[in-house]
């Protein structure tokens, strides 16, 4: 079987909970071709990467899947892109605010998902999930991720992805999803990342 290392984050923003986690511990051991292994990472800048690459190197993954929370997007969104930037609107978990600083001093300005996110959007929505493919993972702690992650692993076989997850119902805020809904896509877009 191949190997998925699969992450969600911890709660940030004042939020008591984070459906990316939620979701990836309803996710089955097993999923597709895939053996999942679970990590779950701060919302710190520098630290999340750091803690997927720990765990990539004990058990190295065939493909890394990262899922984080995107508040105000209504769709689950496979994201394109890693952007060289930290800017920061809210402080992260650590107090860190960083405005307009590189993740890599001398590092590219972008690297694109080795997932086909496009195949996944249209899995997804073919089994009636709302999704979209995202040309921005944002600024804050899931860019940090994907871009170092994309950095460190170019060249090498390991696929690396992100995908965005809009607000789960239990957390009273819209637009939102039903965590169960959260599950089926991740199960989905799992199926779909050869
Ligand atoms: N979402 C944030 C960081 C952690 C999370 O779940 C983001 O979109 O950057």
């Amino acid at each position: 079987m191949k190997k998925l290392l699969i992450t969600g984050f911890d709660p940030f923003g004042g939020e008591t909970t984070n459906p990316s986690w939620d979701a990836v511990c309803q996710l089955p051991s097993k999923i597709g071709g895939y053996q999942l292994t679970k990590l779950r990472i701060p919302v710190v800048f520098g630290k999340a990467a750091e803690a997927v690459m720990h765990t990539a190197s004990e058990i190295h993954p065939d493909a890394i899947l990262c899922i984080g929370q995107a508040g105000g997007r209504s769709a689950i969104t496979p994201e394109l892109v890693g952007i060289n930037l930290r800017h920061a609107s809210i402080p992260d978990n650590d107090g860190n605010q960083p405005q307009d600083e590189p993740i890599l001093a001398d590092g590219k300005t972008a690297y694109f998902s080795t997932l086909p996110v496009r195949k996944i959007a249209e899995a997804l929505n073919g089994a009636g999930i709302s999704a979209q493919v995202s040309y921005s993972a944002g600024a804050y702690v899931c860019n940090d991720v994907l871009y170092t992650l994309l950095a460190a692993l170019e060249g090498s076989t390991t696929k690396v992805g992100f995908i965005h997850v809009p607000y789960s119902a239990s957390q009273q805020k819209a637009p939102a999803m039903e965590l169960a809904d959260i599950v089926k896509g991740l199960c989905v877009a799992i199926e779909n990342i050869e």
